[in-house]
Formats: C-alpha cells, sequence, structure tokens
C-alpha cells in the first residue's frame, strides 16, 4: 500500500467500514421493526409482550432515515475524500472523524435503549407535544454534534489541498462534500435551538409547556434541508461516479458545482412547505416559502438533463442511433449502474410527487395522509436507498482490497429488483389509499367498519405484502454484504470520473464559501424571521407534554 495510490490507507479503510457496516446494522434493525408495523397496520398481525405499534414506528423511521443514511453518507463522504484529496486522509481529519463516530453512536446506542423502554415514543420527527425523555433528546443531540466533527473534519481536509495545490481546481466529488456538509450543519442549527432550548427544558420539567408552532418550525427549518443531505450523496454518485461506470464522461463540470450550488442556498428556506396546513404561520410566508421550493426543484431538474445529456452522448460515441438507441448502450447487468439507475428512474415518479405536495391546494388534499409516505418511501427508500446500495458493491471490494465478481452483480441485480417488486406494492398502495383519504401515523382500525376505512382496506393488505417483499430486500442485502466483505482478494476499481482535458474550468466564484454562506443567510432571514418572530410573540397558551 502506499505506492499503488488506487488503494487505501488501512487506517482511512478502517474509519469508511466502521461507518457503512453501522448503517447497514441500523438497516437490518429498522427493516424488522418495519416489517412489523406493516403487518401491524394491513391487519394481520397483533403485537406480542406489549410492544406498542408507535414504538416500532419511531424505532423504524429513526434506524432507516436517520442512521442508516447518516453513517452510510459520512462513511462514503470519508471515502471520495480521501481518494480524490491526495489518496488519504489527514490525520486530523481521521481524528475528527472517529470523534464523530464515538459520539453518534453513543447517541444512536443511548436512543435507541430509550425506544425500547417506550420512553421515547414520538416517531422520527419528535413533534411537540409528544414528549420523550430527557435522555432520548441528549441522545439526538450527540448524534448531531458528532456528525458535526466529521463535517468540521471534511471542511480542513480541503482547505489544505486548496493551499497545497493553489490555482488548480478542486476535484469535484471533494467540492460536493463540502457542500452537502455545509448545508447540513447549517440547517441542524435549527434542530439544536428545538432540542436544546425548547424539548431539553421542558422534558427536564423546568417549564410546564412547549410552543409547539415555534417548535416545529424549527424542526422544518431542519427537516426539509435533512431529506436533501440524504439527496445529494445519491447526486454525488449519479453526477461523479456513474459517468465512469458506463465508460463515459461528466457532461459538465461547472453546471454539476452550479447545481450543487443551488442546493445550498434554496434547501433550508423552504421548510414551511411541511406546515402549509398549519395555523398560527401567515400564508403570505408559506407562499414565499413555496416560491423558494420551486426553486430548488431547478437544480433538480438541471440534474435530470445533465443524466440525460450523459448517457445520450455517451451511447452516441458508442455508435447508438436513433432518439432512444442509446439505451441499449447502457450496462445493464453492471449492478453499479443498474440500482442507482433504478433509483433515478423512481426520481421522476417521486419528484413529481414532490411538487404536488409543494402546491397549496394539492397538499390539501394530501397531507397528513398514506400519500405522503409514499413519497418519501419512493424519494430516499427506494432513489436514495438504492443508489446507496449500488455504491456499496464497489465501495467495499475496492476499499478492502476485493473483487467484485460476476456472481455478485447477478445478486445485486436480483436485490435491486426485489426491492422495486416490494416497493411497487408498498408506495403504490401507499399513493393510492392516500388519496381516498387513509391517514397516516396511525395504527391497525377498521373506523367502527366505516365506509371509506372498508374501502381503504385491501390496499393496506397490499402494504403488508409490499412490505414483507421489502424485507426479503433488506435480508438480501445483508447477504450481499457479507458476500462482498468475504469476496475473493484482488482490485476493484472505485470508480471516480475525472475531468476531461478539455473542459472548461468551473467559475472560481463557485468557491467563495463567504459569498454564498452570506446569500443563504439572507435568504433564510427573508424566510424566517417574519413567521418566527410571530411565533414567539403570539406564543399562545403552550402544550403540556404528552406520552403515549
Ligand atoms: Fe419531499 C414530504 C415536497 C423531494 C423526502 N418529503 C416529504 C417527507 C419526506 C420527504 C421524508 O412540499 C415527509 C416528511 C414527514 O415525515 O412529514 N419533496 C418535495 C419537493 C421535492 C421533494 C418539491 N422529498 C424529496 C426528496 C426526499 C423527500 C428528494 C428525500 C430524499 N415533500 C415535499 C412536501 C412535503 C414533502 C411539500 C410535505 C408533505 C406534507 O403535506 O406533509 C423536489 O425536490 C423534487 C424534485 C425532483 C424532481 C425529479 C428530477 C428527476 C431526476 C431523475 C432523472 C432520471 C434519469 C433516468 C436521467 C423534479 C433527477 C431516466 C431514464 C429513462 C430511461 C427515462
Ligand atoms: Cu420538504
Amino acid at each position: 500500500m502506499g505506492i499503488d495510490v488506487k488503494s487505501f490507507d488501512r487506517r482511512d479503510t478502517a474509519l469508511v467500514l466502521a461507518h457503512i457496516l453501522f448503517a447497514f446494522f441500523a438497516l437490518l434493525l429498522g427493516g424488522v421493526a418495519g416489517l412489523l408495523q406493516g403487518l401491524v397496520r394491513g391487519g394481520q398481525l397483533t403485537l406480542p409482550m406489549g410492544i406498542g405499534y408507535y414504538q416500532l414506528l419511531t424505532a423504524h423511521g429513526i434506524l432507516m432515515a436517520l442512521v442508516f443514511t447518516t453513517y452510510f453518507i459520512i462513511g462514503f463522504l470519508f471515502s471520495g475524500v480521501a481518494r480524490t484529496l491526495g489518496g488519504e486522509l489527514l490525520p486530523v481529519t481521521r481524528r475528527l472523524g472517529w470523534l464523530g463516530y464515538g459520539l453518534m453512536t453513543a447517541g444512536v446506542l443511548i436512543a435507541t435503549v430509550q425506544i425500547l423502554l417506550n420512553k421515547a415514543t414520538v416517531l422520527y420527527t419528535f413533534y411537540a407535544p409528544l414528549k420523550a425523555s430527557p435522555s432520548f433528546y441528549i441522545a439526538l443531540t450527540l448524534v448531531v454534534v458528532g456528525s458535526w466533527m466529521s463535517g468540521f473534519g471534511i471542511f480542513i481536509n480541503f482547505r489544505y489541498w486548496k493551499r497545497t495545490h493553489a490555482g488548480q481546481t478542486t476535484p469535484i466529488f471533494s467540492f460536493m462534500a463540502v457542500v452537502t456538509m455545509l448545508m447540513w450543519i447549517i440547517a441542524t442549527l435549527g434542530v439544536a435551538i428545538e432540542v436544546l432550548f425548547q424539548l431539553i427544558p421542558w422534558s427536564l420539567g423546568w417549564t410546564d409547556t412547549v410552543n409547539v408552532m415555534l417548535s416545529r418550525t424549527l424542526f422544518w427549518y431542519f427537516g426539509h434541508p435533512l431529506v436533501y443531505f440524504w439527496l445529494l450523496p445519491a447526486y454525488m454518485c449519479w453526477y461523479v461516479i456513474i459517468p465512469k461506470v458506463i465508460g463515459g464522461k461528466m457532461f459538465s463540470d461547472a453546471l454539476a458545482r452550479l447545481a450543487f450550488i443551488m442546493f445550498l442556498l434554496f434547501s433550508i428556506p423552504v421548510g414551511l412547505h411541511h406546515q402549509l396546513m398549519e395555523p398560527g404561520i401567515s400564508s403570505f410566508w408559506k407562499y414565499i416559502q413555496v416560491i423558494l421550493t420551486f426553486m430548488v426543484v431547478i437544480p433538480s431538474l438541471m440534474t435530470a438533463f445533465s443524466l440525460f445529456a450523459t448517457f445520450e452522448s455517451h451511447g452516441r460515441s458508442v455508435g447508438a442511433k436513433g432518439l432512444f438507441g442509446w439505451l441499449k448502450k447502457l450496462p445493464w447487468r453492471d449492478v453499479r449502474f443498474f440500482a442507482p439507475f433504478m433509483g433515478m428512474l423512481i426520481f421522476i415518479p417521486a419528484g413529481a410527487g414532490g411538487i404536488i405536495n409543494a402546491s397549496n391546494e394539492m397538499n390539501a388534499l394530501v397531507h397528513n395522509t398514506l400519500w405522503v409516505t409514499g413519497h418519501f418511501h419512493l424519494t430516499v427508500a427506494t432513489s436514495v436507498a438504492l443508489t446507496f446500495f449500488g455504491v456499496t458493491y464497489w465501495l467495499i471490494p475496492s476499499m478492502t482490497g476485493r473483487q467484485l465478481t460476476p456472481r455478485m452483480h447477478k445478486l445485486g441485480i436480483v436485490q435491486t429488483l426485489t426491492w422495486l417488486v416490494g416497493m411497487f406494492f408498498m408506495s403504490g398502495a401507499m399513493h393510492t389509499v392516500g388519496l381516498l383519504g387513509s391517514p397516516r401515523r396511525t395504527a391497525f382500525t377498521t373506523y367502527q367498519d366505516h365506509p371509506d376505512a372498508v374501502l381503504w382496506m385491501p390496499y393496506h393488505v397490499a402494504m403488508a405484502i409490499g412490505g414483507t417483499i421489502l424485507f426479503a430486500g433488506v435480508i438480501l442485502m445483508i447477504v450481499n454484504l457479507v458476500l462482498l466483505l468475504r469476496a475473493p482478494k484482488g482490485f476493484t476499481e472505485y470508480p471516480m470520473s475525472e475531468l476531461s482535458e478539455a473542459a472548461a474550468k468551473p467559475p472560481a466564484i463557485f468557491e467563495r464559501w463567504g459569498v454564498w454562506v452570506g446569500v443563504l443567510a439572507v435568504l433564510i432571514l427573508i424566510a424566517y424571521t417574519m413567521p418566527v418572530a410571530d411565533l414567539l410573540m403570539h406564543p399562545g397558551i403552550g402544550s403540556k407534554g404528552y406520552v403515549t
């Protein structure tokens, strides 16, 4: 090692693997919770031993949406930062990475115990006035602070590289990693304020009541950029990894960077689109944030455009003819391509669903129904999850000096197909029954056999069937992971697109971080000052806590 820049320093491998393996451990536990709750909701199972439906729902949401994603993302970013910024991480970055890992893991373990003890049955959004134990909120704080450590590590590494490579264009993967972590840190400030100043004092009994609307507003200030924190690493794979996998080139380095800067600017001042149906916030400010929401759709449309351009120009360069001939030139049997590509494909209806959600009148129809659950199982649990699975197939062997075998490609494709079939039934049923009015976040009930509820039941059963297939998908993924860890020794490429020589240098303004953070701060102040001031000045009577 060391001479061949293509293999990783063992210390970096350890840091990355620790994150990725913990992520999959969370996926397995979260998958068990998902299976059980799907069966309960479909009326197929009664939970034994006093376990509650909402307790499972909390465990599922936290383990999947928060733990699986965050660990996977940080591990993936560290690997690419090591790969692109000189072949290995700086010692200080590695130390911050382990510190972050330790803090996050302590937090996750404490939070999981609290959920198992039924002391934190508050779902993954931990909305007040549902009240958890103080340890649960402190655990969440540890997770957030831990993730900041890794972010700082990445920033320091990036700065060091820039200083020592004056005048060179920064590697795009690392640029994107910096944008992702910068957005994350600025976003988590909102939830940190909520937890430290509202939820912890309230949970400790220092205050009797909590300003619910303010807490939800602070939560969604964080909660929307949270979904882009999941998406951007998937986009990094789509922009930077996939062109290399298909043997083509990135369409445009500058366009990709511009899209990421737009995500940085527009991901945060849009949280009110989760609160369109809530009282206490004037419709004017909701309207402003809906406009900004439509702004944040634009970089996704730019991404779609770039990807089509990458696929088509590669196809034509190897002789594809006609409007869609390029489709035939794509490497369908390569799981490194197939899994993320299916993620992209699903992101088309998933994103369309998001645009429906963001439209005020239509939000009135779908808000708090299973439609929304269907939406986020397509976005995060399919587009993002399948992309992360696709990354795993090469990341593990390339970091551990092993070979990605043809058999693994086949098993990976079977896993992807299982996921798609499961999601078709589950998310399809959720979307449909959501339009028929079936509420989300609700255990099994027949509503005294009300005619509407009778109509919903077959869809709930379809959800349970889909959920069971998805659980099989989780198990297959875990099996594949174990096989990857035991694959024959050898070499697997880390498929990182390099900038083509002819490509124009991206404008230097893209790396004027002070400018972007400044513009972002202005946007946040415009979008949030008045609504938050209103909520502070008219706090209402506040709510006492509720424990289920
Ligand atoms: Fe969302 C609720 C609006 C994207 C996740 N969203 C949620 C929740 C989650 C979530 C978890 O405005 C529930 C939160 C909760 O618990 O209450 N969402 C949007 C909009 C977008 C969007 C406008 N969401 C996401 C992504 C997520 C995610 C991404 C996770 C990763 N969402 C909402 C709203 C709500 C909401 C409201 C609140 C609902 C309510 O009432 O509670 C947009 O960013 C989407 C833009 C995307 C596109 C698609 C571009 C397509 C691409 C693929 C190209 C494909 C290729 C392959 C090239 C416009 C990039 C083609 C090949 C061929 C052969 C064809
Ligand atoms: Cu959102």
